[in-house]
């Protein structure tokens, strides 16, 4: 089924130059990439694209960390993209991810664990309105 969904390579990504290597990923797998955005989050827009996360712990940390420094956003389309992209970030803890997913290939924190992706069709119409406005 083709269906869209939305990554972000957070700031840790982008310092780290990984955004070529990260997209390419992408595009190896065989999806498109329909929008491509490189921006920095203001507080406002973090705080709407984490709302799910207001009552965590760690929202705060969340903010900071994802206003710190540009990221890039991007749109991609292709057979089951939401569930196959989220195989492919691997667990949120990077230090616990599987080798052979990004997080599990060059990462191995927490708050910078190098990419965001939208975990199911509502999360992705929630954020992109934000990114993509
Ligand atoms: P994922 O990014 O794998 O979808 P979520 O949605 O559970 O993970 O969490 C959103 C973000 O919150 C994560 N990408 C991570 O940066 C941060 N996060 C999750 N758990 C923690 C934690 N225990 N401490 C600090 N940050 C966390």
């Amino acid at each position: 089924m083709t269906e869209q969904t939305l990554f972000i390579v957070k700031p840790d990504g982008v310092d780290r130059k990984l955004v070529g290597e990260i997209i390419s990923r992408f595009e190896k797998r065989g999806f498109n990439i329909v929008k491509l955005r490189m921006f920095t989050f203001t507080k406002q827009m973090a705080e709407e694209f984490y709302s799910v996360h207001s009552s965590k712990p760690f929202f705060g940390e969340l903010v900071s960390f994802i206003t710190s420094g540009q990221v890039v956003a991007a749109v991609i389309e292709g057979n089951n993209a939401i569930t196959t992209t989220r195989l492919m970030i691997g667990s949120t803890k990077s230090f616990e991810a599987a080798p052979g997913t990004i997080r599990g290939d060059i990462g191995l924190g927490i708050s910078d664990n190098i990419i965001h992706a939208s975990d199911s069709k509502e999360s992705f119409e929630k954020e992109v309105a934000v990114v993509f406005k």
